[in-house]
């Protein structure tokens, strides 16, 4: 059997219910379902190129090697890979390029790990549809499962304890909904607390991690409704109200989640100020300092320029809703 080098890129996603807390942390199989968008550009490529030559995976991202729990979590997807392609033996030089900051909650790890997946399968040519690829890329990060998808898209919980059932699954493609996205970047360097132990501590010590869960759940379906209706007011009501849940469950966290700089709350405010003077746009926050700020077509140009002028925004990137992972020819 021979096996040839393969790229992909995929995008990363920012999720409107979000996902933080896992029933299963070595399959990645979460409490509750999430609900993200792909955003386009903005993601990671990544090249796997197989080779006999080599004892163990090796991966460079950004031209850093790739250590301790990143290659752990780079090993179970490859070996899944390799499992799927016939217990192969033969390992593989793994090269990423993010074109996102790495590791400041700006979920680089999703469209890595996507990326991962589709360009391991191809490599090592496991013929993997869709849902396939997103099984495989949960396990190397949770979010990964709706990197795979383009548009807006679910990862379902799953009830099975061997999380077959829990995959991503897209509800609309990029067109349906021309949302425009702004990433209000706030640097602090790179997170002291990954995520993967973050929602560890808060599922072990937040006293609001229950109704967090619980609170997902319905979140989910507020969700749904206001893009099945397009409804800019309704989604901005229910994905900053789900924003705005995780981080007081984060905040509770024992010792304190906090990720939040005084410019983030300044952007928070802007958004709800803007959206009160009839510009459409909503705010959510993952696990770091940084904003993304989805707007209607008409009102990007003011947002973005508001955003743009406080201070402790280093920058504000501008895009769009996205297509989901795919192959890279000659990448
Ligand atoms: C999300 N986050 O839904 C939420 C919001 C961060 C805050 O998914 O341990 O990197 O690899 O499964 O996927 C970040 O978590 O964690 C995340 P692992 P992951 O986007």
């Amino acid at each position: 059997m021979t096996f040839e080098r393969a790229a992909a890129f995929a995008p990363i996603n920012i999720a409107l219910v979000k996902y933080w807390g896992k029933r299963d942390p070595v399959l990645n199989l979460p409490y509750a379902s999430s609900l993200s968008v792909a955003l386009a550009e903005l993601g990671s490529l990544t090249v796997v190129a197989p080779s006999a030559e080599l004892d163990a995976n090796i991966m460079v991202v950004n031209d850093e090697p790739v250590d301790g729990a990143g290659l752990i979590k780079v090993g179970r997807v490859m070996r899944l890979i390799r499992q799927m392609a016939g217990n192969t033996e033969v390992r593989a030089g793994i090269r990423g390029v993010n074109t996102v900051p790495t590791a400041q909650g700006l979920a680089s790890s999703a469209s890595a790990f996507a990326a991962l997946a589709t360009a391991g399968c191809a490599a090592y040519g496991v013929d993997a549809d869709e849902t396939t690829l997103s099984r495989i890329a949960r396990q190397g990060s949770g979010s990964a499962s709706r990197s795979v998808h383009g548009g807006w898209v679910i990862w379902h919980k799953g009830e099975r304890d061997d999380g077959l059932d829990s995959i991503g699954e897209q509800l609309h493609d990029a067109d349906y909904w021309p949302l425009r996205a702004l990433v209000a970047h706030v640097d602090i360097g790179r997170k002291k607390v990954s995520s993967t132990e973050g929602m560890q501590q808060s599922a072990r010590t937040s006293p609001f991690f229950g109704a967090w869960v619980e609170t997902c759940e319905r979140d989910l379906r507020d969700c749904r409704w206001a893009i099945a209706q397009r409804d800019i007011d309704a989604l901005a009501n229910v994905v900053e109200a789900n924003c705005l849940a995780m981080h007081s469950v984060m905040m509770a966290t024992r010792p304190p989640l906090m990720y939040w700089q005084p410019a983030t709350l300044a952007v928070i405010h802007a958004v709800r100020r803007l959206r009160a003077e009839g510009f459409e746009c909503l705010f959510t926050i993952d696990a770091g300092p940084s904003v993304v700020v989805l707007t209607g077509q008409g009102s990007v140009e003011r947002v973005a320029a508001e955003i743009g002028r406080i201070e402790g925004v280093a920058r504000v990137t501008q895009t769009r809703i996205g297509g989901g992972a795919h192959l890279v020819p000659n990448g």
